[in-house]
C-alpha cells in the first residue's frame, strides 16, 4: 500500500470533468447527452425487431457475480403451499391463496446500475458536492433515484473485445484502451459514434458462470480498461454517456502500474458523470451481432427507483 500513490496523485490536480455543465444541482451527468435526437438514431439501428434483456439472474443456483465483500441475492418464501396447510398463512374471502416472498440484496450486488455519487475520493462526489451526502442513512446527492427516474435510452454499440482477441474471455487482470476499443470496432465493421452507449464485453460473466467460486475469486482481479488521460478525454470528448459491461466492476481491478484500486470509477463517474452498469450479460446480445454482422442497436434501461440507495438493479432491454 506504501508505495501506491494516492487517487489524485494517479488524476493529478485538473483532471477533465463536468462539473457543472448541466448545472450545479445536475445529479444525472453525461446522460444529459441522450436527448430526444439520441433516442431516434437509437430507434433508427432498429432493423429486425429482435428484443434481448440483459440482466444476469439474481439468485443463479450457481453463486451471483459481486464485489468481494458482497453477497447475492437472500430470498425465501413467505407463503407457500404448506404455510397455508399448516393453517399459518392468511384466509382470504373465497379461498384464493397466494405464493409470496422477500428477499435481502445488495443494490450493487447483481446487474446494476451506479448512482453517480457512488464513489468518490478527496471527501468530493460527482459535481463537487461533499461526500458527507453519503451519511445519514441514504445518498442525499447524485444518489441512483434521479438515474431511474430518468431513463437511458440511445444507440448502443457493442464491442466484443473477447471475439477480437480469439478468446471466451479475457485473462484476469488482462487490459484495453481506447485505441484497443477503436480498433475491434473497426475489424467489426462498426463505429463508435459521439454520444454511443458503450457496451464491452470481456466474457468475464461466461467465466463467473462457468468456474468455482474459489477458482474466480483467487487474487481477484477483472480485465478491463486501464487508467490514463487519453482514454479519459476520449470518453470526454466523444461525449460517451453510459459504460456497460459484463465485468463486476467495468474496469480493470487495480491499475495495472499504479496499483490504485479502480481510477475510471473516480475519472469517469465522478468527475465526467458517466454512468456505470455493471455485471450485464452481453453473451447472446454478442451472439445475435455475430451472426448477422451488426453491432449498433437500440438501449434502454431503467434501474429500480429506490429512494437515496447507492445503486439499483437493472434489466437492460435490447432491440435491434
Ligand atoms: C465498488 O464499489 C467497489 O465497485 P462497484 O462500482 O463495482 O459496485
Amino acid at each position: 500500500m506504501a508505495d501506491v500513490p494516492s487517487m489524485r496523485e494517479l488524476l493529478g490536480d485538473n483532471p477533465p470533468k463536468n462539473w457543472g455543465k448541466w448545472g450545479d444541482d445536475d445529479e444525472v451527468g453525461s446522460l444529459n447527452y441522450l436527448d430526444a435526437a439520441q433516442v431516434l438514431r437509437g430507434v433508427a439501428s432498429v432493423k429486425s425487431g429482435q428484443v434481448l434483456t440483459l440482466q444476469c439472474p439474481m439468485g443463479h443456483p450457481h453463486g451471483d457475480p459481486v464485489f468481494p465483500g458482497r453477497e447475492g441475492i437472500k430470498r425465501e418464501m413467505v407463503w407457500d403451499h404448506d404455510v397455508f396447510e399448516s393453517g399459518q398463512g392468511p384466509s382470504f374471502p373465497g379461498g384464493i391463496r397466494a405464493s409470496d416472498d422477500k428477499a435481502e440484496i445488495f443494490l450493487q450486488g447483481s446487474s446494476q446500475y451506479d448512482a453517480l455519487g457512488h464513489a468518490w475520493y478527496d471527501d468530493t462526489l460527482w459535481n463537487g458536492r461533499h461526500a458527507d451526502t453519503t451519511n445519514g442513512g441514504g445518498m442525499s446527492w447524485a444518489s441512483v433515484l434521479p438515474i431511474a427516474n430518468r431513463g437511458i435510452v440511445g444507440r448502443g454499440v457493442l464491442i466484443d473485445m473477447a471475439r477480437h482477441r480469439g478468446k471466451d474471455w479475457l485473462d484476469k487482470g488482462e487490459t484495453f484502451t481506447h485505441r484497443d476499443l477503436e480498433d475491434a470496432a473497426g475489424k467489426q465493421g462498426v463505429t463508435i459514434e459521439d454520444r454511443d452507449i458503450l457496451l464491452i464485453r470481456t466474457g468475464f460473466l461466461k467465466y463467473f458462470y462457468a468456474t468455482p467460486a474459489d477458482e474466480f475469486y483467487e487474487g481477484f482481479v477483472e480485465p478491463g480498461l486501464t487508467y490514463s488521460r487519453e482514454l479519459v478525454e476520449w470518453f470526454q470528448n466523444k461525449e460517451i454517456p453510459n459504460l456497460v459491461t459484463d465485468t463486476i466492476a467495468n474496469e480493470v481491478t487495480a491499475d495495472p502500474e499504479s496499483g490504485v484500486l479502480l481510477p475510471l470509477h473516480a475519472s469517469l463517474l465522478r468527475n465526467l458523470g458517466v454512468s456505470l452498469a455493471e455485471i450485464i450479460w452481453l453473451d447472446d446480445l454478442a451472439d445475435a451481432c455475430a451472426a448477422d454482422g451488426r453491432w449498433d442497436f437500440l438501449y434502454t434501461a431503467a434501474p429500480l427507483k429506490i429512494h437515496e440507495a447507492t445503486g439499483a438493479p437493472v434489466n437492460p432491454v435490447v432491440i435491434r
